[in-house]
């Protein structure tokens, strides 16, 4: 059995890149309900992870939303970030808010308005060379709800057109990475609807090109270890949006719904190699907290994922191994669960603790009068995310 003690070490060089739109009010298509304290500006959004990984050590970067988090001088922000002791982390582009979008961006028929969803990527490009950011993301909306409505085949030459524009501006260093989803908000077809999909488009584009997999967007039932495997051995698997679903893309706290699916994807990650020291798959949250709060939801968050990996690399894999080269079906399945039915959180609050961070991050933040602080000094939180 593998013990705490061996596998601390690897737990050292966790970083769990959190996103600013986490922070903003968000909500269903029924309601969004206001929560005190929420940013009223970019800045106050950059704070907000700040105290994230100031409670837990776990979160230094924090990923952007263009426009959301359109700034005058990202040369600023990104200064604002590091004396807050955070950097810019990835650029995610946005083309699902704009009416000229109503029938795509980069896939659209009309040259003029994939030259704008082009131009959109190309802004986010050079706000990457500004924030320092190496990674581009994107998602894109691009769909149809009726057989017949759009062609969709031309629809997939235009965006690998699209996407080879894009792609020719990075440097060697940046990356793209293409996120997929298997439908909404179009409801019949999407253009990038599963990782084939996604992994037919950034092998055609180049090394620098890589896969985003959001836990939350796949049909129920799918096993998402899976294909995590399977973009590892391709060498393409570039970030995850961590989020958990118990129906469609809830965007709910990582591990909140399933937690031994998050183990089993975190099995997977550090049995493919992405979880090396050297590896380059950037882990990162995807969520909105429509009724909690919204600091202490980002400190669940990436205690979760701590949590997960903590048992995920106690694995005995050596045994392991032995047992499914046996044949020995039911104590490889036993080894395997032993460690999912690990408690770490004893050992995690003592490791915490010996490395100057609160042992219990929850409770920590609770005690700080942080949350009392920026419910009494903002007033008037921007709404941003789905409805800004
Ligand atoms: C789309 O559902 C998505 O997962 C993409 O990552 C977007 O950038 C994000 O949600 C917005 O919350
Ligand atoms: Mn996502
Ligand atoms: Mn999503």
């Amino acid at each position: 059995m593998t013990t705490f003690a061996e596998i601390a070490p690897q737990l050292e060089h966790q970083a769990i890149e959190v996103p600013s739109w986490a922070y903003g009010n968000s909500g269903t298509r029924f309601k969004v309900f206001g929560t005190p304290g929420t940013p009223r500006s970019v800045e106050e959004k950059i704070a907000d992870a700040a105290a994230v990984h100031r409670f837990t050590g776990l979160a230094p970067r924090v990923a952007l939303h263009i426009p959301w988090d359109l700034v005058d001088d990202f040369g600023a922000l990104r200064s604002h970030a590091g004396e807050l002791g955070v950097e810019l982390g990835t650029i995610n582009s946005n083309t699902f808010q704009d009416d000229d979008y109503k029938f795509g961006g980069l896939t659209h028929h009309d040259r003029r308005i994939r030259q704008k969803a082009i131009d959109h990527h190309l802004q986010c490009i050079e706000i990457m060379g500004q924030t320092g950011s190496r990674d581009l993301k994107i998602w894109l909306a691009d769909g149809s709800n009726y057989p017949g409505q759009a062609d969709i085949l031309g629809r997939q030459e235009r965006l690998a057109d699209s996407l080879a524009a894009i792609h020719a501006q990075l440097s060697d260093e940046q990356r793209l990475i293409l996120e997929y989803k298997f439908f909404e908000p179009a409801f019949y077809h999407t253009d990038v609807p599963d990782w084939g999909t996604a992994l037919t488009h950034v092998q055609a584009l180049g090394e620098n090109a890589k896969v985003c997999l959001d836990t939350g967007h796949h049909a129920p039932g799918t096993n998402i270890e899976f294909i995590v495997a399977q973009l590892l051995r391709a060498g393409k698997l570039g970030s995850f949006d961590f989020n958990s679903r118990f129906y469609a893309d809830d965007d709910l706290i990582v591990g909140a719904a399933d937690p031994f699916q998050l183990f089993r994807i975190l099995f997977e990650v550090i049995r493919g190699g992405g979880y090396a020291p050297e590896s380059e798959v950037a882990f990162m949250l995807d969520q909105c907290h429509n009724v909690e709060k919204k600091i202490p939801g980002q400190i669940r968050s990436v205690l979760n994922v701590q949590e997960m990996t903590a048992r995920a690399l106690l694995v005995d894999r050596a045994a392991l191994a032995e047992a499914q080269e046996a044949g020995d079906v039911l104590t490889a399945h036993e080894i395997f669960m032993d460690a999912f039915y690990t408690d770490v959180r004893p050992d995690l609050a003592a490791w915490r603790e010996s490395r100057g961070l609160p042992a219990d991050p929850m409770r920590a933040y609770e005690a700080s009068g942080h949350q009392e602080q920026i419910e009494a000094e903002r007033v008037g939180g921007a709404q941003v995310g789905w409805g800004a």
